[in-house]
């Protein structure tokens, strides 16, 4: 018989069902437990004279999370979780659990997220975590397909390398047989140098890694980078529209599709409409107002991100925000500054509910302007020969972005740290599992 998922069973037919054994009750005659699959559960009922003495004699010797296959038939039982229950006529157990667990799967006694990583696979098994995983996966595949739909072409670029454009702090410096090499802290040189390949429009979903020894909530020394560049923009405002229609997408594809990981989280989307500009001067007009002074040149904190995404709620109706005009003194020398004002640039963060999820920017492609402004900051860019080589040859305006899959998965769902989004994350403290 072929094997088939608790979600899909009907009643009045024979099923062979795969799975783990979660909760269950010995009623002395009368025995139950549910089976768990990666779909949902069932109810597995034994009743003494209705089933062979040797299947209840294997219920009897079952413990939590057996790895079991049970053939049986299909009925409807009103008491039963979901209304169907089956009754075996087979138990193989396929592999056993040994016992105390090391956390409670089901989440009844609630572990510390430590413990919880530190037994992940387990507490994948706790439908509510790994539903943040298929969704997870669902977000990856709605990026894929809006890039496409947007003719956007798949690149992959090295995660060796030897420097970046980014700060010099955040690398990881590793060893590359006699020489030093850094793990990738962002393909942002390589995302440029194939606009200037003449692809125009690139795309990449791959490990960016960040020596920051940072211990919040929104931190990882490893996170999923979505990143992207495109060719001939008029200005930051066409590279913003595009982040504007992914994001509406990603949330409309979740929405759509992950209905049921939606209900078992307890979380309800809203597809955004129209996300707000502001710069960052009447972003900190707004937070005067409401007490929060952020000085001149200087980034918002954290907390006022979390302040500016109340705000932006309240008056807008909206969860996220772009911030643009970004201090030249705070942003990377690579970022374009506008005609005449060479204290901002063309940048732009985009924050949901407070937390940063994206960086942008129109990026200076005029070679003499780039190793002007390389200079100011203390950089020869000619030492940077192959990031100079790009602007040397015909380089089309252009700019684009980086978003963390992690943040965003984070942030839609609503969960309270970064970590809950990854599977496996790492941190300055962290490097195992
Ligand atoms: P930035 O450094 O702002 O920009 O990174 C882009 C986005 O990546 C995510 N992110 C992180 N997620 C988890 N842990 C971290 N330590 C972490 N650091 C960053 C955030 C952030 O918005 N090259 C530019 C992008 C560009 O201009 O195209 C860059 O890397 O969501």
């Amino acid at each position: 018989m072929k094997r088939t998922y608790t979600s899909r069973l009907t009643p009045g037919s024979k099923a062979l069902v795969m799975g783990w054994v979660s909760h269950s009750r010995d009623l002395g005659g009368l025995k139950f437990f549910l089976l768990r699959d990666r779909e949902g559960h069932v109810q597995v009922t034994a009743k003494k004279g209705s089933v062979p003495d040797s299947v209840l004699k294997t219920v009897e010797s079952l413990s939590r999370e057996d790895c079991i296959s049970v053939a049986g038939t299909v009925k409807e039982a009103k008491q039963a979780p979901g209304g169907i229950e089956i009754i075996p006529e087979s138990i193989e157990i396929l592999s056993k659990s040994n016992t105390p667990l090391p956390i409670d799967i089901e989440g009844k006694i609630e572990s510390g997220l430590d413990k919880r990583l530190d037994n992940r696979f387990l507490d994948l098994r706790n439908p509510k975590h790994s539903a943040i995983f298929r969704i997870r996966s669902h977000v990856f595949k709605a990026c894929v397909d809006f890039f496409h739909s947007e003719e956007f072409i798949n690149i992959n670029t090295p995660k060796i390398t030897v420097a970046g454009v980014e700060s010099g702090a955040e690398l990881f410096p590793i060893v590359y047989f006699n020489r030093e090499a850094f793990l990738s802290q962002s393909p942002q040189i390589y995302k440029q140098m194939m606009v200037a390949a003449g692809f125009e429009k690139v795309y990449e979903i791959a490990p960016v890694f960040r020596a920051e020894k940072s211990h919040t909530t929104r931190h990882l020394t490893e996170f999923t980078g979505i990143d992207f560049e495109m060719g001939f923009i008029r200005d930051m405002n066409d590279v913003m529209d595009v982040n504007e229609r992914l994001i509406r997408h990603i949330v409309k594809h979740v929405k759509e599709n992950c209905g049921r990981e939606l209900e078992t989280m307890g979380v309800s989307l809203r597809v955004p409409k129209k996300i707000p500009r502001l710069s960052l001067e009447e972003a900190r007009t707004l937070l005067f107002k409401k007490g929060k002074k952020i000085p001149e040149g200087e980034d918002p904190d954290p907390e006022a991100e979390k302040l500016l995404g109340s705000m932006v709620k309240e008056k807008y109706g909206e969860e996220l925000v772009f911030v643009y005009h970004y201090p030249w003194e705070k942003r990377p020398f690579y970022h374009m500054r506008p005609d005449g004002n060479p204290k901002v640039t063309e940048s732009f963060d985009l924050i949901w509910n407070g937390v940063e999820i994206a960086t942008g920017a129109q990026r200076e492609h005029r070679y003499d302007v780039l190793k002007r402004q390389a200079k100011e900051k203390g950089i020869d860019l000619d030492s940077m020969k192959d990031y100079a080589a790009i602007f040397r040859y015909g380089c089309p305006p252009h700019g684009g972005t980086g978003l963390g899959l992690d943040r965003i998965v984070e942030c839609m769902l609503g969960l309270k740290n970064i970590r809950e989004a990854i599977l496996l994350p790492r941190d300055p403290e962290r490097l195992t599992p």
